[in-house]
This record gives C-alpha cells, sequence and structure tokens, in this order.
C-alpha cells in the first residue's frame, strides 16, 4: 500500500511531474506523499529566486557600466566590450531559465556566473579591492558583480548537482534560513559596506595648471598585437619648464601599470578610465613598460629648456 500511493499519484500529476522534478517533490519516499500536491504551488526553492536576481543584478550592473562605451559602439570597438554585451545577453537569458526552472536556464546561469569570474581574473580586471565608487568600472565588476557571482555560481551548481534527487530536498538551497541565506546576507552586507567605505574615499583627481601630455593606454592594450598599439603615442618628446609633465590614461579595460625601466618611476595599477601623472624633472630617455603586460613598452625624451 505505502509503495503503490506515489505510482497512482505520479500518473495522476503527470502533468505536473517535470516541475515537481524540479521542485523537488519527489514521486517516491516517504515524506513527500503529503505534501506533494501543497508544494507544486509553494514558492520556488530560495536558491532559485538568489541566482535569478544575482544575474539580474550583474547585468543590469554592468550594462550601466558599459553604457558610455555602447553609445559610441563600432565595429572596431574592444573585444572585451563585445564579450560583456554577451555575458548581459546570457545572463538575462540564463535568469528567465532559471526562474522557469528549466535545466538549460541552469546551465547558462552557470556559464555567465563562471565565465565571468574566470575572465575577469584572467583579464586581471578583478582586483578585489574596496575601489571608491568614482572609479566606476571597476567599482562594479570587482566590489559588486564578482562577489554577487560567487554566490550565484556557488548555489547554481548545488543545483544542477541536486536537480534530480530535487532542489527543495536541501534544505540550503530550500530556505533562506539555512546556509544559503546566511552567505547571501553576509555578500548583501559586504556590498553595502564596500559602497559605503568607498563613497567616503577621497578621489584623487589632482589639477595641474599646464595642460599635462595625454598619453592613452589604448582599448585592447591586453593584447600583444594590437593594433592600435599599447601606450598612444608611444614615444613622447618633452620639454623641462614647458611641458615636462605627462598624463596616462587607462581607456583599456584590462589593468595596466606605467613603470619605469630603471625603476624611476611607476604608477601602480591603473584601472580602467584611471589616470596616473608623472612631472620630469632631468633631461634623460625614459624607457617604460606595463608591468602586467611586458610586451607594452614606451619612451619619454626629456629635453632642457634650451
Ligand atoms: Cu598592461
Amino acid at each position: 500500500m505505502r509503495q503503490k500511493l506515489p505510482q497512482i499519484r505520479a500518473i495522476k500529476n503527470s502533468k505536473y511531474d517535470n516541475n515537481m522534478d524540479m521542485l523537488g517533490q519527489k514521486t517516491r519516499g516517504q515524506g513527500s506523499e503529503t505534501t506533494g500536491t501543497k508544494n507544486v504551488t509553494s514558492s520556488r526553492p530560495f536558491a532559485i529566486w538568489v541566482i535569478t536576481f544575482g544575474l539580474a543584478f550583474s547585468a543590469l550592473d554592468l550594462l550601466y557600466g558599459i553604457s558610455s562605451d555602447l553609445s559610441k559602439f563600432s565595429s572596431s570597438s574592444d573585444p572585451l566590450l563585445y564579450v560583456m554585451i554577451l555575458f548581459i545577453i546570457v545572463a538575462f537569458v540564463g535568469a528567465a531559465g532559471e526562474f522557469s526552472l528549466k535545466t538549460w536556464g541552469y546551465i547558462l546561469a552557470a556559464l555567465a556566473s563562471l565565465g565571468f569570474i574566470i575572465g575577469a581574473n584572467a583579464l586581471n580586471v578583478w582586483i578585489p579591492t574596496l575601489s571608491n565608487p568614482q572609479d566606476f568600472n571597476t567599482f562594479i565588476v570587482a566590489d559588486t558583480i564578482v562577489p554577487v557571482l560567487i554566490l550565484v555560481a556557488i548555489l547554481d551548481v548545488l543545483c544542477i548537482v541536486n536537480r534530480k534527487s530535487g532542489i527543495n530536498q536541501k534544505r540550503y538551497l530550500a530556505s533562506p534560513k539555512s546556509f544559503s541565506g546566511i552567505l547571501t546576507v553576509l555578500i548583501l552586507v559586504l556590498l553595502s559596506t564596500g559602497a559605503g567605505i568607498g563613497a567616503l574615499s577621497p578621489s584623487s583627481n589632482a589639477k595641474s595648471a599646464v595642460a599635462p601630455v595625454a598619453i592613452s593606454i589604448v582599448s585592447g592594450a591586453f593584447n600583444p598585437s594590437n593594433a592600435a598599439g599599447h601606450f598612444s603615442p608611444s614615444s613622447v618628446t618633452l620639454v623641462i619648464g614647458v611641458n615636462n609633465t605627462v598624463t596616462w590614461t587607462n581607456n583599456d579595460y584590462s589593468i595596466h601599470t606605467v613603470t619605469s625601466n630603471s625603476g624611476l618611476f611607476d604608477s601602480g595599477l591603473l584601472n580602467h578610465g584611471n589616470s596616473w601623472t608623472y612631472t620630469f624633472t632631468s633631461p634623460g630617455i625614459y624607457s617604460y613598460h606595463c608591468s602586467i603586460h611586458p610586451f607594452m613598452t614606451g619612451t619619454i625624451t626629456v629635453l632642457a629648456k634650451s
């Protein structure tokens, strides 16, 4: 008798069976018999909400971050911009599939979250620091999207592993009053304190009386064979007392440095949109490079005032 009952239920509710499997209602076993019908209409597992909103938040956040670059989008734009647009699309579609409790949604969610974390790490975009919100691209990538996507990736992989036996069978996936609930609150607290500390820290936008000579770290500079080069212009001549101050601006999505070959100067890590200024005080030829990408090189020639 005990063994037959679930089978009858399974046939009667065959239309629900797919949903029931996704939601974790077993068609066998004793514990779920009494609650089987009730749980079909109950809310989704907690993990599904976290993954759906985590993906949607990350996609919207990144969309906002790259919106200024999208407005001047062209076929020759930074290849990373295409990758980020692809992430946004996959994340949105994955969020919709995840919320519909579809297996392809779980897979897309895993691809988007793990792909972003691994990609950001590989490209040195992700340096885990509490950066200034005014340094917007780094702030949203390093301090908001990556922590959220780590949570999404953990929960999503657990959902994929447990989707056959049932997500609602695992308390840490089903309920906010669990390990995943604590983890979610922890991430939210980290994000808000990160934003708070970032907002309070002063911005460093020193203004110089004479406009410095501008050198761009060009879009795509992380690529050794980048058509537009790396530092532009890569060779500059200055005259002391006339124009002996240079500002480098990182227009690439990767992190770069401006590092003297002789050890005279070093910008430290420059994130997307960051600038760094240096004033040359003695004549000479100064070769420099990027410490992350040694193939990026440039030369500053400094002449005495004639
Ligand atoms: Cu570099």
